[in-house]
Order: C-alpha cells, then structure tokens, then sequence
C-alpha cells in the first residue's frame, strides 16, 4: 500500500541631510559603548557613511553583529596564532587555514605565541558575551583593520567561527583554485551562538547508493553553514548499504540495487564497508558533525527481509529465517519502484533480533554520537497491528540503550504503547501543523516527555520538487503539491510553533531531509538541497524571528543575503537550483594580466560567477587603462536540466600602443542584477 502523504532609510536621504548625519552618526560611533549599538541586533554603525562596507551577508544570520568603519586584509605574510598553552584552538586553527589557502595561495602558518598586526588569533576561552549559548557551540569575533580575534568557548565554537570568516571574505575564497583577491573583511563585532542543538541533514543512501567521497562532499558543504548533525538512513526497502558482520548477504544481496529511474527497473547499488563508515563519520567529526546512523525498523526493510529470508545456514540464524517476514508478500519479493509501507519484520522472530541485535551493536560501536536512530515510519497496521509494533520498537530501545545510545526514530515510534521518554527523540515529518490531525505524532512525544527534531515535510523535505514540474527530472510532490516548495517555504516557519503542544521546551532542532528515491548522484542531491538547506540552516541557528510570510522583513533580508550565497557556493562547485525568488548576485574575479610581447591582450580576463543567468545574458564593458573601452564576452556552459551554469570566463581582447603598467576594470551587468566591477592590472611589455 502507498500511504498518503499528502532601508535601509527608505529612499536616499538628500545629499546635506546625509553629511551631516554622518557627522553626528561618526561621532556617535566613536563614543558609543559596543553594546548600546548592539541592542537591534545587526546594526549599522557608521556603516552608512562608510560606503566600502557594507552589511555583510552572514547565512546564518548572527544572533548580533556591529559592522565598524574601514576593512581587515589579509596579506599573504599572515600567520594564523594560537596562544602558547592553547593547543585546543591548534585543529580548529589548521583548519582555517586549509580552508584559506588554496584560494589565496598564501602559506598562512599556524602559529603559538602572540599575534602580530595582520594576524587572525584564535582562542579557546571565554570570551565573556556567550551566556545565552546553549551548548558552547558560539564564538564571538572581532575584526578591526590590523587584525582577527576569534574566541569560544569550545573547538567547535571556534570551527562555527570559522565559517563566519570564510563568510565575511569575498566569495572566491570557496575556491580551490589561486584567486586575485584582496582578501579583505568588513571592520565587525560579532557575538553568536546557536538557538538549537541540533542542526541536521538526513541524506538516504538506501534509495540511491552513493558513495563515501560524495557523502563527504556533502559534509563539508553542510558544515559551511553550521549544520552539526549527518544521520545517515542506510537501509530502506530497495537497499542495505552498510556491512554487517556474520550477515554478508545483508550487503551481498541486499546492496546489489537502487530505486529505479530514467524508465530503468533497477539502477546500480552498491555498499559501504565498516571502514568506510568509519571513514566518513571521523570525516564528520573533524567538521564537527555528528553521525546519526539509521537502519529503518520495524518495516522498510525489503532489502534485510530478500537478503535474509532465505539465509538458512547462517549459524546466527535458527535455520528457519522466513519467519522474519510479516511483509504483505509471502515469499517476498523485489521492488525498485517507490512504494512504501508493503514490508515489515516480525517482532515474534528471534531471527529478527538475531538480524537487529548485530545491526545495532556494531553500528552503535562504530558511531561516536549519542543518537542511534530506529526508523519506525510508515508501518501499516494490515502489517503489524500497533501492539505489535510498539512491542518492536521497545525491544529495540532497548538493544538501542544498551549500548549507550539514546533512541530516535520518525516520530511515528511516540505512537501508544511504546514506552519512550527523554531523552528519546521523535523526529516530527508530518505536514500538518496547528491542531489538524496528522499533528499527533509530535503531541504524542510531547506526552511523553520526549525531545523533538522538527523535519515537517511541507518545511523540510529537500526531494520535493521546487514549483510545479521543476525540475521535472528530479523530486516529490506529496508533501508540496502541485506548488512546490521553494525557498519561502523552508524558511517561513517556526520549529516552536509549528505544531500546537509541541514548542521550543520539547524542541532541540530542525533536520532538512533529501530522500534519494530521485536523486541518482551527488549533483542531483545538491540540486536539491542547496540553496534550501541555507534557509533551514538559519531557522535552526538564529534568534527567532516572525517568519510566516513571503512579505515579511525577516524573508526579504534573507533573500537578499542568499542572493550573495550564489557565488559562493559556484566557487565551491556546488551545484544548486537557481530559485526565481532569488535576485542572484554577479561577482568578478580579474587576476592581473601581462600582455604579449606585441602588447596585446586577447582572451580570458576574468571569472565570472552569474548563477541563473545564460552567458548571452550579460554585458561585458572593459576600460583598458590607457583612455579607451570595449565590450568583452563571457563564455561557459549554459544551465542544463538539473546542472546550474558554470563559472564563465569573461574574455576581452586589446592592443595597446605603447608599454606601460594599466589600471583596467572590467564590468559585467545583466538584468536584474546590480553590477560588477573588478580592477585589474595589465603589465605591457
Ligand atoms: C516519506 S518521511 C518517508 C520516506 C520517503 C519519503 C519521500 C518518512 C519517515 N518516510 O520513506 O522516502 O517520504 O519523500
């Protein structure tokens, strides 16, 4: 069966007006105590008179930032310092500096001792404005012209800033590749800290197998935007990704398969070993992420059922192992297409806890986070009836407990007669919200007194298509319908609020699922995670904020700060959905130039990052420096189904007539965009 699831001052103030505020507003400034402008939160201090900063456009929005006058640049002669006796703050510190050099090319040392001017220090410490931090999981920032102090209270504190500071620098810091620069950072006071514990991503592997060095892809990507938590669903009906020991046909016969697509029955499986498991969850946590591995239970599990039902001489086994399956198809029997709610493993065989037991232990060992996840969704009670189920789900609870774990599972498990409490969490997936009844999953946990992970799919599931048929290769409509879920539904929502009954005393966080019954490879994946994750990022990361409609003052800020996203995430290679609610920003990157010998110019000038806009879509002006100008072009891929345009390489041709050193800019602009400009230097020999 396939159950339903349904101003800035506003206007430009006259010319003396301005001036003459800037004086009072400058003076202000210096006299000032940091926290009486601090108290709306992100402020602009002096910044309007300081025309080369601007607010800096932070995903996710800072619990407080003070943006000052002037900018910090980092000179490829900077160390990055640690003070002597901190050798906690030493990864966190590596790491900054690994993030930075590829694309500044600068060897950036890290450093013991004290910083000189040009420095970036990091201290773990207290930095005295992290009291509201639930978790030490803040950081406060400081950056003036002569240097960087980042401090927190803990590592990850200091990895969380970190991401800020990628953040605050151009967007070709993403790069992997040497980028011009100037690496420069607006003059800012930042004091953050997270409004949730749990931040997560829920990637299914069952569905579609992929591979380790994807998954850690989609780790580092993730990791740049605070999210703290990967729980990994490693089994479903069409596949078991992950080794088992004493049951090899789990991943023999169970891995062999993915979901169906493209018009074929069956597309490539595959499986991790525990050592790739382990791989990726120590690659997590160097992001300071924590691994939730899920094997769903007691149904979606075709696969363990096919793989096991006839294993009749595994010692493990009774011998008579087809008592596992209380699926509606006896003997049961391969199905690759998305169906779900059609398998179920019998609670009264203990060869079902023979099966359960060593899937828990050696996951549970193998996973250094405190969660261990169940499943529990989607068990039809023609299958088992709810006796029978909640009767599996405390048995497993409690393998799940033995082994140090705390229980979480599809909110579902909160259902009568399981015996759950705090700290178990239900992770709520239902659309509803308010009081309507599908509601009940989330008020049953509350009831008993479990925690709550917030992923309703009308918010949160990343495999629902975007609008209608868009794209039409990839994704769901059950949970968005016809509609689709773009950018404003993930953000316009509130975790502690969404249903009534379950609110932020039960709610430790918010979880973006992409399930892979569409999404073939990693591309496909961040297709459809990217830019949304950045929304849920930010509801599980920022102060609450009135966020219910695509009008309000918080959803056009946040447009607007993703908007500088683009770029950013180009530079990484990302791929992601170019949303028409977004007003993507161009950005340059023009590396200076030597001409020919013959002092000519001819080909690339610049990098281009114009997410969304075909390469025929922008202008391309070139002052060359010696008094004339010229059109120039841009050239690259253009958008392809579900592959965002690539980085185009803007390209000009000159001459000039005589050697010189020249001052060139190029400029880039297209409709609906503010435009570009990049300053270069041509050297003509
Ligand atoms: C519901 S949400 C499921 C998954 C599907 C997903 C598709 C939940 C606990 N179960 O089995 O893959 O919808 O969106």
């Amino acid at each position: 069966m396939k159950t339903t699831r349904s101003m800035r001052w506003a206007g430009e103030m006259r010319g003396w007006r301005r001036s003459w505020l800037a004086i009072l507003t400058s003076a202000l400034a210096v006299s000032l105590p940091l926290s009486l402008a601090q108290i709306t939160g992100v402020t602009r201090a002096a910044a309007d008179i300081a025309p080369t900063n601007s607010v800096p456009q932070l995903i996710p929005k800072p619990v407080s930032m003070t943006v000052g006058q002037g900018n910090f640049t980092l000179a490829s002669t900077a160390n990055i310092v640690v003070p002597s006796g901190s050798s906690a703050a030493m990864p966190v510190a590596q790491d900054l500096a690994a993030y930075l050099r590829p694309a500044t090319g600068y060897s950036l040392p890290v450093v013991t001792g004290s910083p000189a001017s040009g420095d970036i220090e990091l201290i773990v410490g207290d930095p005295g404005t992290l009291q509201g931090d639930p978790d030490g999981e803040g950081y406060q920032l400081n950056t003036t012209t002569t240097g960087v102090t980042l401090e927190a209270i803990t590592p990850h504190g200091l990895y969380n800033g970190i991401q800020t500071i990628r953040q605050l620098l151009p967007a070709w810091i993403t790069s992997s590749s040497v980028q011009p620069g100037p690496w420069t950072m607006p003059v800012v006071q930042i004091t953050d800290f997270p409004r949730y514990t749990y931040r997560g991503l829920m990637l299914d592997i069952a569905r579609h197998f992929e591979p380790p060095s994807a998954v850690e892809q989609l780790i580092d990507q993730a990791a740049a935007y605070k999210i703290n938590t990967l729980h990994l669903h490693l089994s479903d009906d069409q596949g078991f990704r992950i080794v088992i020991n004493g049951f090899p046909n789990l991943t023999t016969i169970g891995g062999q398969g993915s979901v169906g697509t493209g018009g074929r029955t069956m597309d490539p499986g595959g499986f991790w070993t525990q050592a790739d498991y382990q791989a990726v969850v120590a690659d997590a946590t160097a992001h300071f992420m924590t691994v939730v591995p899920e094997v769903d239970s007691p149904g979606h599990n075709n696969a363990i059922i096919m793989s096991e039902y006839n294993d009749t001489t595994n010692t493990l086994l009774n011998g008579h192992p087809q008592d596992i399956n209380c699926s509606a198809n006896n003997p049961p029997m391969w199905d690759y297409t998305q169906d779900v709610g059609y398998s179920a493993m019998c609670p009264s065989s203990t060869n079902t806890w023979a099966i359960y037991t060593a899937i828990v232990d050696q996951l549970a060992a193998l996973s250094p986070g405190p969660y261990y996840d169940i499943g529990g969704d989607e068990v039809p009670t023609t299958l088992l009836s709810q006796s029978q189920y909640a009767s599996f789900v405390n048995q497993e609870a409690g393998i799940v407990q033995g082994q140090g774990k705390t229980v979480m599972g599809w909110a579902d498990i909160a259902g009568s007669g399981t015996n759950l409490a705090s700290p178990s969490v239900a992770e709520y997936w239902n659309p509803a919200s308010g009081t309507a009844t599908g509601t009940v999953t989330g008020t049953e946990a509350v009831q008993k007194g479990m925690k709550v992970v917030m992923a309703p799919a009308s918010h949160a599931y990343l495999d629902q298509k975007y609008r209608h048929n868009v794209p039409s290769t990839l994704g769901l409509t059950w949970a968005c319908g016809i509609k689709g879920c773009d950018v404003d539904k993930f953000y316009n929502w509130d975790p502690g609020s969404f249903v009534t009954g379950v609110t932020d005393a039960n709610v430790i966080g918010v979880e973006g699922t992409i399930f892979g019954e569409t999404t073939v490879t990693l591309s496909d994946v961040d297709y459809m995670v990217f830019p949304r994750l950045l929304a849920l990022a930010e509801i599980s990361w920022s102060p609450k904020a009135t966020r219910t409609s695509t009008s309000s003052p918080a959803y056009t800020d946040f447009i607007g700060r993703l908007a500088a996203q683009g770029a950013r995430l180009m530079a990484n290679g990302v791929n992601f959905y170019p949303s028409t609610e977004v007003s993507w920003g161009l950005s340059l990157a023009a590396p200076d130039l030597t001409a020919s010998s013959q002092d000519q110019v001819s080909g690339a000038v610049a990098t281009l990052a114009a997410p969304g806009f075909a390469s025929t879509a922008v202008t391309v002006t070139i002052t060359w420096g010696d008094g004339t100008s010229g059109t120039g072009t841009a050239t690259g891929t253009a958008a392809t189904g579900t592959t965002l345009n690539s980085l185009y390489t803007v390209q000009g041709t000159h001459t000039y007539a005589k050697p010189g050193t020249y001052q060139a800019t190029v400029t880039v602009s297209a409709s609906g965009a503010t435009s570009v400009t990049a300053h270069f230097t041509v050297t003509a020999p």
